[in-house]
């Protein structure tokens, strides 16, 4: 599938936030065999209010024969915060870890995360951790305190607030080999039926924790109301397949 410009409120966020979704979206066309896939009561597209200030919400997601959905999401709070927000969920048939990606913007870029996270309790598989061994250390000067629930991170998890230029240059070089990585072992994996009921367990906990993200929720909340930052939070941004 190719994928076509269309008019987005990309083109007026933060560079590196534009930058990094552009990354993302060419590295998934390169690696893997993109289709489209259907947000629940088009919530392709979303627009509130947020104490006065405007809230823009654009959501681009895609399937393909190893992940039942892509998601990219651009936020605007206001005029001036940014968010990226990205998250693959493997199919049940593929015990592979998963990706997620958080950009916060203002001003500057508060909070950076990236990261390849387990399913299963053993943590990463050894090929996903010999790959990212060489992984460069104290590539960034302010690195951040996780949340207690964000013990469903890797080890190799980088959460940092960019200094200058050159670490959010970094920091997005570090996104491409991630997802990279990601895809490339991705699509040599063959399916495994019989691991179905583990990975969803995995899944499940990732979600769960995910949802616990009191910093995402009161956006949605002020924006919106308490049931829809609810219903948005399990149905579009940490939802589970409904074969469950
Ligand atoms: N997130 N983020 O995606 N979040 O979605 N995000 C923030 O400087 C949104 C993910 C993560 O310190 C902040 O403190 C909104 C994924 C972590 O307690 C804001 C959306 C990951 C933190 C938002 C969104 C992830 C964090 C505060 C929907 C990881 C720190 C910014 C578009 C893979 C939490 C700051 C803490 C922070 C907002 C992580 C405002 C609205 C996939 C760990």
């Amino acid at each position: 599938m190719s994928l076509t410009v269309k008019p987005s409120i990309r083109q007026h966020q933060h560079p590196t936030v534009r930058q990094l979704a552009d990354a993302i979206e060419s590295i998934w066309q390169r690696y893997l065999q993109l289709s489209p896939y259907h947000l629940p009561d088009d919530l392709g597209y979303v627009e509130s209010r947020l104490e006065g200030e405007r809230l823009v919400i654009e959501n681009r997601c895609y399937q393909t024969p190893q992940f039942r959905k892509l998601h990219l999401e651009l936020a605007r709070v206001g005029p001036t915060l940014d968010i990226l927000h990205c998250v693959m969920f493997p199919r049940l048939d593929y015990g592979l870890p998963m990706f997620g990606c958080d950009l916060v913007a203002g001003q500057q870029i508060s909070a950076a995360i990236v990261d390849l996270s387990p399913v299963g309790p053993d943590g990463l598989p050894l090929s996903y951790r010999q790959a990212l061994s060489t992984e460069p250390e104290r590539e960034f000067s302010q690195p951040r305190e996780l949340p207690d629930w964000g013990y469903i991170f890797s080890e190799f998890c980088c959460f940092i607030r960019p200094a200058n230029k050159f670490e959010e240059s970094r920091f997005l070089k570090k996104v491409e080999r991630y997802l990279s990585i990601h895809c490339q072992q991705a699509v040599q994996m063959q399916p495994q039926p019989q691991q179905r009921a583990a990975v969803l367990a995995g899944q499940r906990r990732y979600c769960q924790q995910q949802r616990q993200n009191d910093k995402t929720r009161r956006i949605l909340e002020k924006a919106f109301d308490t049931a829809w930052a609810e219903r948005y939070m399990t149905t579009v941004l940490f939802d589970l397949p409904e074969t469950a």
